[in-house]
């Protein structure tokens, strides 16, 4: 099977939720020497993004994104190795979780594959997590960064309510607050109060290293 065929394959088995075909492709990707980013960012993500776009026309429901979310998460748990790749010390500590209400973890996750691939000590609080839960996990793990994922326009306010309840802890000064998702933007992030916003795991990444960079210069 050529590359493109591994690509094309992987595109329209995930759009189908074909977790079996999909571990297969990856693995003959693999086997084959096409990079996980490729398959990553040319077949597996525009095919959830088809999927969410047909979502939005009302054509697929919730269980054809389910399954659809499901084949991806297969996918990325055979990369995770691979992407998440690091001879390098720690760079710093990033605490990271999807907000109270939101259960959507694929964009997450691949953060959080990203940044260990940086270098970066990730503590995964998981999905749905209410603001004590990060604010127990800043106290235990004394992280340069909170990181927020939402997904959902009604599950966006959290970020300020956990930023609100960070503060009325007494731990706002202790961490930078970066924030993203789909349908977050720079703006919101600006009106929540987070020190930063990333549209994609790429930038977060290099956000989080600049601002622990400039955190330990003082
Ligand atoms: Co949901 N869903 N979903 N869904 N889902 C979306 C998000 C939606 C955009 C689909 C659509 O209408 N086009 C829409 C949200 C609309 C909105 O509010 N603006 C939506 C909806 C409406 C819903 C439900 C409400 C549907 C319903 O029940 N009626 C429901 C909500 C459940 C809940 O959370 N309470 C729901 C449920 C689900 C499933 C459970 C079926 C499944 C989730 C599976 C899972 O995550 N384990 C699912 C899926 C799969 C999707 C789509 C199709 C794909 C999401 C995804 O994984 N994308 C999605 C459509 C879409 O996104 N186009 C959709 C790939 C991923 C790599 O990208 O998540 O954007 P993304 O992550 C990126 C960036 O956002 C960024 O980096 C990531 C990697 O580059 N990023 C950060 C993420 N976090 C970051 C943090 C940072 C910085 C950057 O700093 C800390």
């Amino acid at each position: 099977m050529s590359p493109d065929d591994i690509l094309k394959g992987l595109y329209d088995e995930t759009m189908i939720g074909n977790r079996p075909a999909v571990l297969e492709l990856t693995q003959a990707g693999l086997d084959s020497g096409v990079l996980p980013e490729t398959m990553l960012f040319e077949a597996l993500i525009p095919s959830l993004e088809e999927v969410g776009a047909r979502f939005e026309r009302g054509d697929w429901f919730v269980p054809e994104m389910l399954i659809a979310g499901k084949a991806m998460a297969a996918a990325l748990d055979l990369l995770r190795p691979l992407l998440a790749q690091t001879g390098v010390e720690s760079v710093g500590t990033f605490l990271m979780g999807t907000v109270k209400g939101d259960v959507h973890d694929i964009g997450k996750n691949l953060v959080n594959i990203m940044l260990e691939g940086a270098g970066f000590t990730v503590i995964d609080l998981g999905v749905q997590v209410p603001p004590e839960k990060f604010i127990a996990g800043i106290e235990e793990h004394n992280p340069d960064i909170v990181g927020m994922s939402a997904f959902l326009t009604t599950t966006m306010p959290m970020f300020k309510a956990n930023i609100n309840a960070i503060e009325k802890a007494g731990l706002r000064n202790k961490v930078v607050v970066m924030v993203g998702g789909a349908p977050v933007t720079q703006e919101y992030a600006d009106v929540c109060g987070a020190d930063g916003y990333a549209a994609d795991a790429a930038t977060a990444v290099r956000k989080a290293k600049d601002f622990v960079a400039a955190k330990r210069a003082g």
